[in-house]
């Protein structure tokens, strides 16, 4: 799918919805939020007094930042460390990390670690239950022990309403890496690939609805033709962990010349190394690929859609002794299908039968013009979706009836789950924490209850998940 065809069908926002005041559904939301941080109080003054006291691993300050992404050309964002992404943060399987959030800007804010099974007052959710960092200076300490291995990430999990700059529009992320006790490490080099959007705004379709656009895009902090080249030699073997950071847009990725060998969806091994000519990938999610670079030349890795590549959405991959214009070629045709990674169905590791199913029915719900399209789970719209009592150690099984022309990233919080359904057909050895769920059709999603504690499950597309698209699952 490209992004003219997730547009047709894709955000619905009302015109009138930028003048607009905050729905009843937002202030609901933020009425949550608060109740949620003023209980925390208490620990957030005790995590203050810890961070005095002894120095963390990684500090993360947050604060506006004027990223200069082309030559002249300025986004006034918010970031880590006046950087983006933010540091790249790597530790061994199983170690603690100890991570201050300083807050610098004047809205509170929230550091989600994204893929991690950690409690949820440490995973950076305030619906969760996790503390949020107070605007001017305020600290929260977050310590766990990394785990699983895998590409993850971190990122704010705030809100962002009509403000097209906050919250995951924002430069706020950052890749979390978690090596396994013995890396194979089968490759050459190994390089980190951010997708971004950045300049989000509201554009008029003449149905009276209006989409979200965005002036550039780059890949990591810099527009296709403005940053540092991949430099390669001819004959390497180069692991590429590639996100997809964007607030709102699936992004499909190419590199003319080349083939990817998949070796890993959302950080988990696959099933089967799949080698495609494409990589498709909706917000937050992440694709470990090896390239064999057999193909001498200078070349672009960048968008497949032609209109998203020339607002920035690439980068040159240059090989040793090669000079001239990076070459483009469209490639023949998208090959990126969750199943072809997957194994045989009938050995898959969570027979979807047995385990207990939750049927969740999604439903964009028309709220009067000046207004939001809201998103609903069976009906309802958050924070009045059913918090579900679940059974530690038990299997469950998400039943997704997508009936709205969207598709959805949606992310379930500190679990990782087995996509057991898809396309009318089974599906095994493909673990995700989000998944691109298809429109108009069921998906099916496996997961064992063995994190105790509130998890959120929510759309990462940001304008549905600030409309309702969100709910909460809770166990003991
Ligand atoms: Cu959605």
């Amino acid at each position: 799918m490209r992004r003219r065809d997730f547009l047709a069908g894709g955000t619905k926002l009302l015109a009138g919805a930028m003048a607009g005041t905050l729905t009843q559904a937002v202030e609901r939301r933020l009425m949550a939020q608060s109740l949620v941080s003023q209980s925390h109080a208490a620990r957030a003054m005790a995590a203050q007094t810890i961070a005095a006291q002894t120095p963390p691993d990684h500090t993360i300050r947050i604060a506006p930042l004027k990223l200069e992404i082309a030559p002249g050309r300025i986004v006034k964002t918010t970031a880590y460390n006046g950087r983006v992404p933010g540091e790249l943060i790597r530790v061994r399987e199983g170690q603690r990390v100890t991570i201050d959030v300083v807050n610098e800007t004047d809205r509170p804010d929230i550091v989600h670690w994204h893929g991690l099974h950690i409690p949820s007052v440490e995973d950076g959710a305030d619906e969760e239950g996790s503390p949020m960092s107070a605007p001017h200076g305020g600290v929260q300490r977050y310590s766990f022990e990394a785990r699983p291995a895998g590409f993850r990430w971190y990122h704010t999990h705030t809100y962002a309403g009509h403000h097209l700059d906050r919250a995951t529009f924002s430069g706020e992320f950052g890749f979390f890496m978690i090596d396994a006790r013995e890396e194979p490490g089968r490759y050459d080099q190994e390089i980190f690939l951010a997708l971004h959007d950045w300049n989000g705004y509201i554009h008029g379709g003449s149905d009276g609805y209006q989409e979200v656009m965005y002036n550039h895009a780059t890949i990591n902090d810099r527009m296709l033709g403005h940053g540092e080249p991949i430099r390669v030699r001819a004959g390497e073997r180069v692991l590429v962990h590639l996100l997809n950071t964007s607030a709102t847009l699936a992004h499909t990725v190419a590199l003319p010349g080349h083939h990817f060998r998949v070796t890993a969806l959302d950080g988990n091994p696959v099933a089967t190394q799949a080698v495609v000519e494409t990589i498709r990938m909706g917000p937050a999610e992440r694709v470990d690929a090896v390239v064999e670079m057999k193909e001498p030349g200078v070349w672009i890795l960048g968008e497949t859609d032609a209109q998203i590549r020339r607002s920035g959405m690439g980068i040159v991959v240059e090989y040793a002794g090669q000079t001239g214009e990076p070459q483009w070629r469209d490639p023949d045709r998208d090959d990126f299908h969750y199943a072809r990674f997957g194994g045989q169905a009938a050995n898959g590791e969570y027979p979807s039968d047995e385990a207990i199913p939750i049927p969740l029915v999604i439903r964009p719900k028309f709220e009067g013009y000046g207004d939001f399209d809201h998103w609903t789970i069976n009906g309802e719209v958050w924070p009045h979706t059913h918090a579900t009592n679940l059974k530690t150690g038990a299997r469950y099984r998400l039943i997704l009836d997508n009936q709205s022309d969207d598709i959805h990233p949606v992310h379930l919080h500190r679990h990782t789950f087995a996509v057991s359904r898809m396309h009318g057909r089974a599906i095994s050895g493909v673990y995700k924490d989000v998944v691109l769920l298809p429109m108009r059709e069921q998906t099916e999603l496996v997961f064992t209850a063995n994190n105790p504690g509130r998890t959120l499950f929510h759309c990462h597309q940001q304008d549905h998940m600030d409309s309702g698209f969100m709910m909460l699952l809770h166990y003991a």
